[in-house]
């Protein structure tokens, strides 16, 4: 009897339109024939072609995919998070860069920008030909932004911008930096292309989670921008935090790909491994272990495709988004390990996906809210009270 692809358990593949299953699976095939074939290597060396494969992500209208004009797709959002398994199920690390490069730094120009910021930046973002990162998080300021002291002052019509940001996706690959900053009027968002004297992005080191991606410091050393730069529509943390919804949005389905890449592995493992003479597949303990995964993968699909036709709809809030980062990526990051478990030492090493995906989840558990950020967020939804303070 043949084995049932875990997404099949619960034929989800009903549930999704064509027009976004054709999305899915031209993505499927990228990441197949183009991406996984180079992982392993990618990882191992800590370093991944963002420069080279931006173009191809761009070709495929991958980048501000749910964006409407200026080049960009113009997808449903569903299709953006089809898009986001896909990649994930090849690499935490590539979803990061389109989930940057789209949902954070070309979100807040789409969303927030002026007329001229959209037009000098959004079409090349979009075909990949200049990359954007997106500068929230401080040394001292990751779960409470709010906080930070990166500091843009007036000087005559120009800005000046002084500060540290930490852990920037692409950093030091990207032409434009989005970067938040405190000024007398609140929180207010920058286009501040890389080269500008000051500006300076050291690559982060030694990292043991999300190796296939590039992460660095932001160093903002007086940094002189005109007063054109300034994102002229929103004021507040509310801009940077309605970027992290489109970001987060796109989370809710990429762990799932991660999961249902670590499951399929594992059960093609399982089956052709043979343990007291007959496979691993065949013990029911085994059995109890992928049984679980893969109810809890389709209950992270459907809650991902719940929560994808609230924001076709338009209807979705960020309470909801967090319900299903917490849950998708904590599902994941459990698949992942209890793969890696039933492969045995075999599942320690890059020939398999499983610790890849598990390292990397990591990350993801950390970044784009903790999952503490979202239980409490969940728990002043629940309760009206804040315990954030
Ligand atoms: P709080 O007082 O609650 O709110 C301040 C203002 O923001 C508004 N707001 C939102 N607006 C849009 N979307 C949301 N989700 C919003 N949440 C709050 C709110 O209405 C208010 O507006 P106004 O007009 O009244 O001023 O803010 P707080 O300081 O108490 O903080 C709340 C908290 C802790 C939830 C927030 O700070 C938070 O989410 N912290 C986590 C930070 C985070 O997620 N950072 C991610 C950095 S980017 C990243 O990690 C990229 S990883 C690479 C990849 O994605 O692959
Ligand atoms: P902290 O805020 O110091 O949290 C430490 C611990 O305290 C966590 O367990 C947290 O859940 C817990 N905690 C925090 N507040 C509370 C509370 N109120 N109650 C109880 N517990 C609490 N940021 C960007 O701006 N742009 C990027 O492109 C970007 N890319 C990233 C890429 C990677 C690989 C990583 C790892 C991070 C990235 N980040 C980025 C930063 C990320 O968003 C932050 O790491 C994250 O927001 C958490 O901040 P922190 O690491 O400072 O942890």
């Amino acid at each position: 009897k043949t084995a049932v692809a875990p997404l099949d358990l619960f034929a989800i593949d009903q549930l999704v339109d064509e027009e976004d299953r054709d999305i899915q699976r031209t993505v499927q095939e990228l990441v197949t024939q183009r991406i996984k074939p180079h992982l392993a290597q990618w990882y191992e060396a800590g370093h991944v072609p963002v420069r080279e494969l931006a173009p191809e992500l761009g070709s495929l209208g991958l980048l501000g995919m749910h964006l409407e004009g200026y080049g960009c797709a113009g997808t449903s959002a569903t299709a953006y998070g089809l898009a986001c398994l896909e990649l994930e199920a090849g690499d935490s690390g590539i979803r990061s860069l389109v989930s940057v490069q789209g949902s954070l730094a070309m979100f807040a120009i789409w969303r927030w920008g002026s007329e001229e910021q959209k037009q000098e930046w959004l079409p090349r973002m979009a075909a990949g030909e200049a990359i954007g990162c997106f500068g929230l998080t401080e040394p001292d300021f990751g779960s409470n932004p709010g906080g930070m002291r990166t500091r843009a002052v007036r000087d005559g019509d120009d800005w000046v911008l002084t500060g540290n940001k930490m852990w920037i996706t692409n950093g030091s690959v990207a032409d434009v930096a989005v970067v938040w900053a405190q000024t007398d009027e609140g929180v207010r968002g920058f286009v501040v292309p890389t080269g500008t004297p000051g500006f300076s992005a050291p690559e982060i080191h030694r990292k043991l989670s999300l190796r296939a991606s590039i992460t660095s410091e932001l160093v903002l050393d007086g940094v002189r921008v005109p007063a054109g730069a300034v994102l002229p529509e929103v004021r507040g943390l509310k801009g940077p935090l309605s970027c992290l919804n489109e970001a987060r949005f796109g989370i809710v389905f990429g762990a799932v790909g991660a999961a249902r890449d670590s499951l399929e592995a594992t059960i093609r493992y399982a089956q052709e491994r043979d343990i007291f003479d007959k496979p691993l597949a065949a013990y029911q303990l085994t059995q109890a272990k992928l049984a679980d995964m893969g109810l809890e993968l389709g209950k992270a699909m459907l809650l991902a495709l719940h929560l994808g036709r609230l924001k076709d709809e338009g209807t979705l809030v960020p309470d909801q988004i967090s319900l299903g980062k917490l849950n998708n990526v904590r599902e994941a990051i459990k698949i992942a390990r209890e793969c890696r478990a039933i492969m045995g030492a075999a599942g320690i090493t890059l020939e398999h996906p499983v610790l890849r995906h598990a390292n990397n989840l990591e990350s993801v558990l950390t970044y784009e809210g903790t999952s503490e950020v979202h239980q409490l967020i969940i728990g002043q939804a629940l309760t009206g009270h804040s315990a954030f303070r």
